[in-house]
């Protein structure tokens, strides 16, 4: 059977038939995945919850980048995507019975926001589909909405700056430290649009929203004369720290939030954002289909290296529909791929070879979320391919008895005692809906698991009928949800008016404000910690370390101890 056919409109469509469950070889490989899956996730529960992390080889757990049993929550919509709904309800309401984010740590705003917030938004739009009992109102209202509501509350005091860009660390009890870093990652500032925007509309609070356009303002106002923004950002001075323009580790989702969440939101300022972006990294870091990192001011070469983070960038370049370009930057990762069964996290371009000290392979998911989104947009098997080569890659160098381990040095194979929630998040649910192109997920059905539901004011909202948007965990969001909650919406402003209206001296209402570009913070929130007061270890709030290291020779990288 071939793999695809035309349709009459001469678009390319993947033939079904291939993917039937019948196929022996894709049941096949579908079964592996949700082994693969259960593996990783019964040993957590066995032996690591209610901890954020599974330790594999030591067979316990650890809190990670909170306490808040990360992995259970990073996870959960995953078990609704391999189709257990019994487990995804069991989980969600013990997660309503064990979770608190009123407790004393020191929490990264980013990865709060995209694991924590980001899980539960989605396990709360996809909880009528699992089988949950809903509320009147979902999806405006749930238990599951007002925990991620809850979470994100707990960050706010970060964006409370004088330009709105957040700090990197907030205390979830005690906001933000007063000796606390002004300087955070570029994806640290840009990368809360579609939890925030999602969580406005469904609450009716635009608080969240208004944060993060506002920081997404500021940062934008930032770039320098040539169109590019660097990797470290003094959130208060707003000067750039770090200078390395790229599209990877402290950039990255960025610049993912910005077509998405213009996706998403259907918003013409941040597709223009990108676009502009997009022209400058074009213009100066893309060589040879490669992506190079240079000085932002000038353009110049700083860094001639491939980071396992960028290979989300081809999948990104597919939904703009610039496949042609998406297709060859692929090929260059995937030639990386084969030569080490895995991504290193930095290869060096020009010598073919792995980065001293980051030769580490964290079982991420890029690479095969590109490898989805360009099998979906084409049908080639060579995508499938990497999926195969995935499988069995991760299966035989990567298990071990109780899960499985990020892999510390691709050459030797030596394994660390970490497995990061993305892997059940991402890396495996990536998988699998690149092996079931019928999946609800992908979008566009109309019967059996693609069938819509509704829900909203008066039941009028209709869900899951149109696609969905992943954030950078991959926690699927409905775009559809954002048009259920405008009661929510008319009501809050309805309330504000009466507020204002109470607070003129003669009761006489007055037009509601408009609301500027850059409304100032609220003096009222406190972000320090008072004398005294118990701080946990900072965490750090961006993927890798800041750039410390520089090159003194084209292609030498990172040879001091950085
Ligand atoms: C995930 O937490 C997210 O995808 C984030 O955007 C980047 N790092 C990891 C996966 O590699």
């Amino acid at each position: 059977l071939p793999l695809y056919r035309l349709t009459p409109r001469g678009d390319m469509t993947i033939c079904l038939a291939f993917f039937n469950q019948n196929n022996p070889k894709i049941s096949n490989y579908l079964q592996r995945i949700k082994s693969m899956f259960y593996h990783a996730y019964n040993s957590y529960l066995d032996n690591a919850f209610p901890y954020d992390e599974l330790r594999p080889l030591t067979c316990d757990g650890q809190d990670t980048w909170g306490s808040f049993s990360l992995t259970l929550i990073d996870a959960l919509d995953t078990l609704l995507v391999l189709g257990n709904r019994t487990e995804f309800q069991r989980v969600a309401s013990l997660l309503q019975d064990t979770v608190d984010f009123d407790i004393d740590v020191n929490a990264s705003v980013f990865e709060t926001n995209i694991r924590v917030v980001g899980g539960l938004l989605s396990a709360h739009l996809l909880a009528g589909r699992a089988g949950m009992e809903l509320e009147p109102g979902w999806p405006c209202s749930g238990p599951l909405l007002r925990m991620a509501e809850d979470a994100a509350r707990k960050l706010l005091p970060a964006f409370q700056t004088p330009t709105g860009m957040p700090y990197g660390t907030v205390n979830l009890l005690h906001g933000v430290s007063p000796t606390e870093t002004p300087v955070t990652c570029t994806a640290g500032v840009g990368t809360f649009i579609l939890e925030f925007a999602m969580l406005s509309r469904l609450t009716g609070d635009p608080t969240f929203e208004n944060a993060a356009r506002r920081a997404l303002r500021a940062l934008w106002k930032t770039r320098s004369d040539i169109g590019l923004v660097g990797n470290h950002i003094d959130i208060l001075s707003k000067k750039w720290v770090a200078q390395d323009a790229g599209i990877g580790a402290g950039v990255d989702s960025y610049f993912e939030y910005l077509v998405k969440g213009a996706i998403m939101l259907q918003d013409e300022e941040l597709l223009n954002m990108f676009q502009a972006y997009d022209q400058a990294i074009q213009n100066y870091t893309r060589f040879d289909d490669w992506y190079l990192w240079v000085q932002m001011h000038k353009g110049t070469v700083s860094m001639p290296v491939f980071q396992s983070l960028e290979a989300f960038w081809p999948g990104l370049q597919s939904l703009l529909g610039n496949l042609d370009s998406a297709v060859r930057t692929f090929q260059n990762y995937y030639s990386v791929w084969r030569q080490f069964g895995g991504l290193p996290e930095f290869y060096s371009i020009p010598q073919g070879y792995t980065v001293d000290k980051r030769e580490g392979y964290p079982l991420r998911p890029e690479l095969i979320e590109s490898a989805m989104y360009l099998f979906r947009a084409t049908g080639d098997h060579t995508y499938l391919q990497l999926g195969f080569d995935a499988l069995e890659s991760i299966e035989r160098i990567a298990k071990t008895p109780c899960g499985y381990a990020s892999v510390k040095d691709l050459r030797d194979h030596q394994l660390d005692n970490r497995m990061e929630s993305f892997f059940l998040a991402e890396t495996i649910k990536y998988l699998y809906l690149l092996f079931d192109p019928t999946h609800f997920l992908h979008g566009g059905g109309t019967e059996g698991d693609g069938s819509w539901e509704e829900g909203g004011d008066g039941g009028q909202c209709v869900l899951g009928a149109g696609g969905f948007i992943f954030n950078t965990e991959a926690h699927p969001l409905d775009p559809a949800a954002l048009y259920c909650c405008s009661r929510h919406a008319q009501d809050h402003q309805e309330l504000r008016d009466i507020l204002l209206s109470l607070s003129q001296p003669d009761g006489r209402s007055k037009p509601p404000a408009k609301q500027t570009e850059d409304p100032p913070p609220n003096p009222s929130d406190s972000i320090a910690l008072k004398p005294g007061e118990k701080r946990t270890p900072p965490l750090l709030s961006c993927p890798v370390q800041p750039f410390n290291a520089r090159l003194s020779i084209f292609g030498q990288v990172f040879t001091d101890n950085t």
